[in-house]
């Protein structure tokens, strides 16, 4: 597999910078609070480090609202402290990918402020999405917004500006108004900005909601799903009209010039299979891999993910199926649980009770480490970190949650049932400080932490972790070893098993890269927190327990074994 990209061997490894390590008690964490911690990651055996945004931002999305793309904001420290970071990680032969966030901008960056203060026809103008009122309305009353567009936090994706009397688009925050894409101006600042980086001496990019860039110029309204209160605009910019044409430009002028060195992530939102494969065919030139969503949406409701439903098992494997058949034989997978966007995965997938967590999280990470793409971790998830207690709204900081919590009591909600969606699918569960030691504030900080350490870091954290060869860390360490030695964790094709067993997730991994020479891996799984009967497909009695969760198991018999509460095993035979 010696032609193969290197980034289909390797594991990233997600930071939060906010919440990932403070080095001057200002209880944030910083660049240098990473520097000082990266032989926990080295020890952890990842490949790549993923930075969410660190350039300077008024933060009203934790920095997915970048006023300027080209330095550190001083609440992570300076570019210098960068270098040194760029250079440790790598000193030790990681690589480091920036997280690009160029489907808006903060409104205070430079070229919104002259976009907006140019006014209409001015010559920055048309950097933006800028529209009229509704015809025959009142600019900046209810209703004259120039469609019936929602943002995805809450409320019209429109804000009014008195001093033109037009609207500019947001999809997200109203102090992330959307860039125009369609403006040749504006993708070739864009590039210039990445190739920026790139000679800084960076390894590549993640790239924040990258499907949204382009939107029918027409911005026609959506459907307003029922009982909703905004038209659903997706159909017209989930994967626009010239989001491929944008992305192979991209590659053209960023990428090319550093063939089979870079890797390149598109977060997408709402993209399905059959667009993946577009996007990661490396024939197209476009991105290496993408996130789906389509996981992490199977537990939401009909109101979305603050309207939760329960998780039926086969629908997951399903999905994950789905995907390895989709993307098997042209493009590539990432994998991962949970972000900074998602609840932890332990709480969410597993079962965060202190008798099953730890079975649990490494349950859940084998079975992911053990599918076919490139696997993210996120930080603490190497730990079995939980979701964390919310005693109340003024416990949130996430503006996503303020907002939804604002917006829905506005409208009648009941603020304990909106409360308890908040705790269950919030975003702040997963941006509590990670979790070193079991001292105040879990070693993060020496200050007073932006967001309360969960109270659980005396029993879950790093410390404690690395002294247990049964820890959450040390089975993610061994899964990462696995990929790195055993080439059909990452080449080989993928079989599901037992599609409807509501508790098992059983797989088969086949690797063959010559003729006749033949490796498979079985991967049986129990995600429950009982025992269950695990069939076992004939042939594979006494073979090689390759890793397992749980030492001192049951021997694979056939025609079935009973696998413990969350015991996962991966077997292989050659
Ligand atoms: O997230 C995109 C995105 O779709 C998420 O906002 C998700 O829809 C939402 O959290 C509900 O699950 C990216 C970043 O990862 C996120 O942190 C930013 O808030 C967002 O884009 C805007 O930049």
């Amino acid at each position: 597999n010696a032609d193969e990209p290197w980034w289909k061997t390797a594991v990233v490894y997600q930071i939060y910078p906010r919440s990932f390590a403070d080095s001057d008690g200002d209880g944030v964490g910083d660049l240098r609070g990473i520097t000082r911690r990266l032989d926990h990651l080295v020890e952890l055996g990842v490949d790549v480090l993923w930075l969410s945004p660190v350039y300077p931002s008024p933060h009203d999305d934790n920095g997915y609202d970048i006023s300027d793309y080209r330095g550190i904001d001083p609440l992570f420290g300076t570019l210098e402290d960068f270098d040194e970071l760029l250079a440790a990680v790598h000193a030790r032969g990681m690589r480091l990918i920036m997280d690009l966030v160029v489907n808006h901008t903060s409104d205070e960056h430079p070229w919104f402020v002259s976009s907006r203060d140019g006014g209409p026809g001015g010559p920055a103008r048309d950097w933006y999405w800028w529209r009229p009122a509704r015809p025959g309305t009142v600019p900046g009353t209810p209703g004259a917004e120039p469609n019936n567009w929602g943002s995805f936090f809450s409320g019209p994706a429109w804000e009014y500006d008195p001093a033109s009397g037009e609207y500019y688009l947001h999809l997200f925050s109203r102090k992330q108004p959307d860039l125009n894409w369609e403006n040749p101006r504006v993708r070739q600042a864009v590039y210039a900005m990445m190739r920026w980086w790139l000679e800084r001496g960076v390894d590549g990019f993640r790239m924040d909601v990258i499907n949204l860039v382009s939107k029918d110029p027409a911005l026609p309204d959506g459907e307003v799903p029922g009982g909703g209160r905004w038209g659903d605009g997706s159909p017209y910019y989930v994967c626009g009209p010239r989001i491929h044409e944008y992305l192979a430009e991209m590659h053209r002028e960023v990428f090319a010039p550093h063939p089979g060195t870079l890797l390149t992530v598109g977060e997408m939102p709402g993209v399905t299979v059959e667009q993946a494969r577009l996007f990661t065919d490396p024939a197209r030139a476009e991105v290496d891999m993408v996130f789906t969503f389509e996981h992490v949406g199977l537990d939401h409701g009909p109101g979305g993910k603050f309207d939760p439903r329960p998780l039926r098992l086969p629908e997951l494997k399903a999905t994950m199926a789905r995907w390895q058949e989709g993307l098997g034989e042209v493009g590539w997978n990432s994998l991962y649980w949970g972000n900074h966007d998602q609840p932890r995965a332990v709480s969410r997938f597993g079962d965060d009770s202190p008798r099953h967590r730890t079975r649990s999280a490494t349950a859940l990470a084998t079975v992911l480490h053990l599918h076919r793409g490139t696997p993210y971790v996120y930080q603490g998830d190497e730990l079995g970190m939980t979701n964390a207690p919310f005693a109340s709204i003024h416990d949130f900081r996430d503006l996503e949650s303020l907002r939804h919590h604002a917006e829905e009591t506005a409208h009648g909600a009941d603020p304990a049932e909106v409360l308890d969606a908040l705790r269950v699918m919030g975003r702040d569960n997963a941006r509590t400080p990670v979790q070193w030691d079991a001292t105040a504030h879990a070693g993060f900080t020496t200050g007073t932490p932006w967001l309360p350490v969960n109270p659980d870091h005396t029993e879950i954290n790093a410390a404690a972790q690395r002294a247990d060869p049964a820890s959450v860390f040390h089975h993610h360490r061994r899964l990462i070893g696995l990929r790195h030695t055993e080439p059909a964790v990452a080449f080989g094709d993928f079989t599901l098993l037992l599609p409807d067993d509501e508790r098992i997730w059983a797989f088969l991994r086949r690797h063959e890269p010559a003729p006749g020479e033949v490796t498979e891996l079985l991967v049986l799984a129990n995600l429950s927190s009982e025992p269950a009967r695990c069939p076992a497909p004939d042939g594979w009695a006494g073979t090689e327990l390759l890793l397992t969760n749980h030492p001192g198991g049951a021997p694979l018999t056939f025609p079935a074994v009973t696998l413990t509460p969350w015991e996962a095993r991966v077997h292989r035979r050659v």
